[in-house]
C-alpha cells in the first residue's frame, strides 16, 4: 500500500469522524452531559487554567486509530464549566524531538502574561519536562527549542520513573514538583526551583511515601500526576498512586490505582502531612488535577476510565470520560470535602420531588414517576431501625439488571454494587466500597449523577465514589430503593432528568 498523501489522510479522518458520529448517536453507553473528546482515547486532565473568560481543559488524547498509543494534548474551553467547545489539539509529538513518542501529562501557568505549559516529553525510555508557550490565547503552542528544560532526572536517587508536573510561584521563584518513585522505598515528589521556568535546579524530595504500607494507607511505588495547591489555611498534595510490581499495561483498574490527598502544613519548603485520604473510592477516578477559578474556587476534574475490555472500547470508538467538576474545600478535621460545581444545575430538566417516603424491607421498590439513564438524584435518608439502605439505578423492570448504591451502617461503608449491573459478560461487575461513618443523628445524604455508563456519587460531601456500568437492556432505566434490617425513610428525594451538553465532532 502506498504512503497516504496529506489530502488522503485528512479525507480518511473526515470519513472516520462521520462514521463515528453516527455510531455515537445510537451508543447507549456514551455519556451525554460529561465532557468527552470528539472520539477515540482520553485520559488525564492536563493544563487546567482560567484564561480571559474561558475555563481551559486540556487532556491526554490519542486521536488516532487503536491501540491509541501516542499521547497528544486535546483541548476544550468553556465559559460555564458545563458546555465545552472542542478546539484543535494543543500538542502533538514532534518527530525527532524530545516528545516524539508522546506528550504526557503536565500543567499550565500564566508566566508574566504568557500562557505556558510544562509537560512530559517522551522519547523511548526517556521522560523529561518540556515547555511550550502560546502566542494566541492558548489556541496554538510553540515548543521551546531548548527542550527538555530538565536534561536528566536527579542522579543521586535510584528512580523508577520521573514524570508529570505541578508548578507554583513564591515571590519571584518558580517551584516545580515532578512525580517519581524511589526504588524499594515508594512514591515521591521531587522539588525543583527556577527563576524563569527554563533553568531548573533540583532541591530534594519534598515528600516520600512508603510502598510497604497496606491499603487504604498504601501509596504505591511511584506517584503520577502530582498537584500541589493551597486550600483553606493548609496545603494539599494530590498524587496518583501507581505500583511497578503489580502494574501491567491493562491494570488501570480497581483499587490498585487511586488518587491520594495529603493535607499538610507547608512552610519554608517543608511539607508536614496532617491527614491522608483516598479521593474517590469507586475505582475509576484517576490522575485528577485542579485549578483556581476567578471566584476563588479550587475545581478538580479526574479521568474516569472504562470498565470493559479493550476490544469493547475499540468497537465503541471511544474510551475515557472526564469527571464532573468538583469544588474542593477543607473540613474542620483537615479532610478534603468535595461538592459538584453548582453550574451543573443548569442541566436539570423534569423534576420529581417526594418527601417522607417510607421504604419497607422488601425487594427493590422502583419509582413509577420517573426513570432514565441521565439523572441527578439527591436523597436524604433517615435510617430508623434499618442496617442498610440504598438506591438502585439502571434497573430493569424485573430487576435482572440493577446497580445498587448501598450504605451499610454496621460496617460504616458506602458500596457500589455492580454484581447485577449488566447481563453482558464482558464488563466489570463487582462491589467497591469506601468508609463513611455517620455521626449520631446525622442523616445519610446521597447526591448521585447518572450519565448512561457513568455514576458519580457524593456521600455527605465527604466520600466520593465514581463507577462505570454497561447495562445491556434498553429498559434498564428504573430508579428504586432498598432497606434491610428494618424500615427506613427518605426525608426528601429530588430527581431531575439531565439535559445533554452538545459537543461538536
Ligand atoms: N498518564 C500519562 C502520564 C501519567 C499517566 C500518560 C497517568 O503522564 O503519568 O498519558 O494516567
Amino acid at each position: 500500500m502506498h504512503e497516504l498523501t496529506e489530502a488522503e489522510r485528512v479525507n480518511r479522518q473526515e470519513e472516520r469522524k462521520q462514521t463515528l458520529q453516527q455510531m455515537f448517536t445510537s451508543d447507549p453507553h456514551r455519556p451525554r452531559y460529561h465532557f468527552l473528546p470528539p472520539s477515540a482515547w482520553m485520559n488525564d486532565p492536563n493544563g487546567l487554567i482560567y484564561w480571559k473568560g474561558y475555563y481551559h481543559l486540556f487532556y491526554q488524547y490519542a486521536p488516532n486509530d487503536p491501540p491509541w498509543e501516542r499521547k497528544h494534548w486535546g483541548h476544550a474551553a468553556s465559559t460555564d464549566l458545563v458546555h465545552w467547545i472542542d478546539l484543535p489539539f494543543a500538542l502533538a509529538p514532534t518527530p525527532g524531538g524530545p516528545d516524539q513518542d508522546g506528550c504526557f501529562s503536565g500543567c499550565a501557568v500564566n508566566h508574566n502574561g504568557v500562557p505556558t505549559l510544562i509537560y512530559t516529553g517522551v522519547r523511548g525510555d526517556q521522560q523529561l519536562p518540556c515547555l511550550a508557550t502560546s502566542p494566541d490565547d492558548l489556541i496554538t503552542w510553540k515548543k521551546y527549542p531548548g527542550n527538555p528544560v530538565i536534561a536528566t532526572p536527579p542522579q543521586d536517587l535510584d528512580l523508577l520513573a520521573f514524570r508529570d508536573h505541578t508548578l507554583w510561584k513564591e515571590g519571584t521563584t518558580w517551584y516545580q514538583l515532578v512525580g517519581a518513585g524511589i526504588k524499594g522505598v515508594g512514591g515521591t515528589v521531587l522539588l525543583f526551583r527556577s527563576p524563569n521556568l527554563l533553568e531548573w535546579e533540583y532541591m530534594y524530595p519534598l515528600y516520600t511515601g512508603d510502598r510497604n504500607r497496606s491499603e487504604p494507607a498504601w501509596t504505591g511505588s511511584m506517584w503520577e500526576c502530582p498537584d500541589f495547591f493551597p486550600l483553606g489555611d493548609k496545603s494539599v498534595l494530590v498524587v496518583s498512586v501507581y505500583d511497578d510490581v503489580r502494574f501491567h499495561k491493562k491494570a488501570y483498574k480497581g483499587s490498585l490505582h487511586y488518587a491520594v490527598a495529603f493535607v499538610a502544613d507547608y512552610t519554608d519548603r517543608t511539607f508536614t502531612p496532617l491527614t491522608q485520604s483516598i479521593i474517590d473510592y469507586g475505582g475509576y477516578f484517576y490522575a485528577p488535577q485542579t485549578m483556581l477559578d476567578p471566584k476563588g474556587r479550587r475545581l478538580q476534574w479526574g479521568w474516569l476510565w472504562e470498565g470493559r475490555s479493550d476490544e469493547a472500547q475499540w468497537t465503541a470508538g471511544w474510551s475515557g470520560v472526564m469527571s464532573l467538576p468538583r469544588v474542593l474545600s477543607l473540613s474542620g478535621d483537615n479532610m478534603v470535602r468535595f461538592e459538584p460545581a453548582p453550574e451543573l444545575k443548569q442541566l436539570r430538566g423534569t423534576h420529581l420531588l417526594m418527601e417522607d417516603v417510607s421504604i419497607l424491607p422488601t425487594s427493590l421498590t422502583q419509582l413509577r414517576e420517573i426513570q432514565g439513564d441521565c439523572l441527578e438524584i439527591q436523597a436524604k435518608f433517615i435510617l430508623d431501625e434499618a442496617t442498610e439502605v440504598g438506591i438502585g439505578v439502571r434497573c430493569a423492570p424485573d430487576g435482572a439488571e440493577q446497580t445498587l448504591i448501598r450504605y451499610d451502617r454496621l460496617q460504616g461503608r458506602l458500596l457500589i454494587d455492580r454484581q447485577r449491573s449488566s447481563l453482558s459478560g464482558d464488563v466489570e461487575r463487582d462491589i467497591r466500597s469506601g468508609p463513611l461513618t455517620l455521626a449520631a443523628g446525622e442523616a445519610l445524604f446521597l447526591h448521585i449523577f447518572l450519565d448512561r455508563s457513568v455514576i458519580e456519587v457524593f456521600a455527605n460531601y465527604r466520600l466520593c465514589m465514581s463507577s462505570r456500568v454497561y447495562p445491556s437492556r434498553t429498559d434498564s432505566l428504573g430508579v428504586g430503593f432498598i432497606t434491610r434490617g428494618g424500615s427506613s425513610r427518605i426525608k426528601k428525594l429530588d430527581v431531575w432528568e439531565m439535559r445533554p451538553i452538545i459537543s461538536s465532532l
